[in-house]
């Protein structure tokens, strides 16, 4: 002892490597399972779901391309470890529409997309079976003995489906698929119809007329005066229009004196459902200058809004969901809209047009349109016949 002591010297701690620590990096995000499109009756509560590989991500949702706004009690929208899903409670229209979420993290994103569609409450019903229509129309006799047929007359813009509601009508009561009446392709322009011509439909009183489509310039598809003509009963079967040229008393084929026989007992206005929104203000003016025509003559005028099967994926699908469907409802007030028709008087429709086998759905619904104008043709010839009954 003795010895002073030796002070413990402060050493600092000698720098140990340490290599930098690596940067957590996420795996890149993915779906391992996707959005499935979704169909939900109106009121009902309906879900998208989704699984990715990490749960290491943000998500967002959008609604139509705009970032989805999540209201109280409506969305909710949850992230569970990998499972992600968006629940829509008591859906309604304003929530039909295209879906996207998207998954991010630092190593990349992801998006997937999926269609919700609300089937609105059916607001038509329409009857699924065919044949007691058929037999009611084979077993239907003309109110007036002297009238041999109930002749109707198709008219309506070019490609719109005129040609094929005759075939798909001659299709229904002959049993076999009928393509004799021309049908133009959907790239063609210009009117392949080009005659004033008469189809009979089985063995039933009833006559088509098949015009050449409506066209925006006058000198180009049938004359509007051409058509005004053809329901007065001035044109004969098989004449063959002169777009720039319409007929008048002059012309050699011209009907002077018609009777009820010759006359259109009603109109039947033809529009595509797929193009309503893009037709020319010019053709639907023609159109509205022909039914006010018909209704100064007191003719019943209804319309067949055919091709609903292009304007509707729901329809596509399954015919029978037809008045479930928002945007053929949205299609039909646009017609009503633009023709000045009310709901009433448009008959959707599908034609015969790539199937070569009978579809019975489709056969119901051109039936009870078909129905329709024969009832109300028959009505025009009750009026008629009274009118010249007190006449006498
Ligand atoms: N998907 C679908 N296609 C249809 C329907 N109706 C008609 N088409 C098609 O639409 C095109 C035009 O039909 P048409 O019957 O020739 O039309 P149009 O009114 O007689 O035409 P024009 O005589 O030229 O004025 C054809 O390719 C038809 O096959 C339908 O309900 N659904
Ligand atoms: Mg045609």
């Amino acid at each position: 002892m003795g010895g002073e002591e030796s002070k413990p010297v402060y050493r600092p701690p000698s720098p140990v490597y340490r290599p930098p620590s690596p940067v957590y990096r996420p795996p890149s995000p993915e779906f391992v399972t996707v959005l499935a499109d979704k169909q939900v009756k109106e009121g009902e509560d309906v879900t998208l779901r989704c699984e990715t590989n990490t749960r290491d991500v943000t998500v967002t949702w959008k609604k139509k391309d705009q970032k989805l706004c999540c209201v109280e009690g409506k969305h909710r929208t949850v992230k569970s470890d990998t499972t992600i899903y968006l629940e829509i409670k008591k859906a309604d229209l304003g929530d039909e529409g295209n879906y996207t979420v998207t998954i991010q993290n630092s190593s990349g994103s992801a998006s997937f997309s999926a269609m919700i569609i609300v089937e609105i409450n059916e607001w038509r019903t329409v009857q699924w079976k065919p044949d007691p229509m058929i037999s009611a129309l084979k077993a239907f006799k003309i109110s007036n003995p002297d009238v041999r047929e109930l002749r109707f007359l198709l008219h309506g813009p070019v490609g719109a489906g005129k040609s094929s509601i005759v075939n798909t009508i001659k299709t229904i009561f002959e049993g076999h698929q009928f393509i004799n009446c021309l049908t133009a392709t959907d790239v063609t322009g210009e009117s392949f119809t080009t005659k004033f011509e008469k189809y009979n439909v089985g063995n039933v009183p009833f006559t088509f007329y098949d015009v050449m489509g409506l066209e925006k310039d006058q000198l180009k598809g049938v004359h509007t005066d051409d058509i005004i003509s053809a329901f007065k009963g001035h044109v004969p079967s098989n004449y063959e229009f002169k777009p720039h040229d319409p007929i008048d008393e002059d012309n050699k084929h011209y009907i002077l004196n018609p009777t009820l026989n010759d006359k259109i007992h009603c109109l039947v206005s033809v529009i595509p459902a797929d193009k309503i929104s893009r037709m020319d203000d010019e053709v639907i003016q023609k159109m509205r200058n022909i039914r006010a025509e018909g209704s100064k003559l007191g003719i019943p005028q209804v319309v067949f809004m055919t091709r609903v099967d292009k304007a509707c994926t729901i329809t596509e699908r399954d015919l029978t969901k037809l008045y479930k469907s928002k945007k053929i409802k949205e299609k039909m007030t646009e017609c009503s809209n633009k023709l000045g028709v009310t709901m009433n008087c448009i008959f959707p429709v599908k034609n015969y047009h790539e199937e070569t086998k009978p579809n019975e759905q489709l056969n119901c619904l051109m039936l009870e349109a078909f129905t329709q104008i024969v009832h109300s043709a028959d009505d025009f010839l009750k009026r008629n016949s009274n009118q010249q009954k007190t006449v006498e």
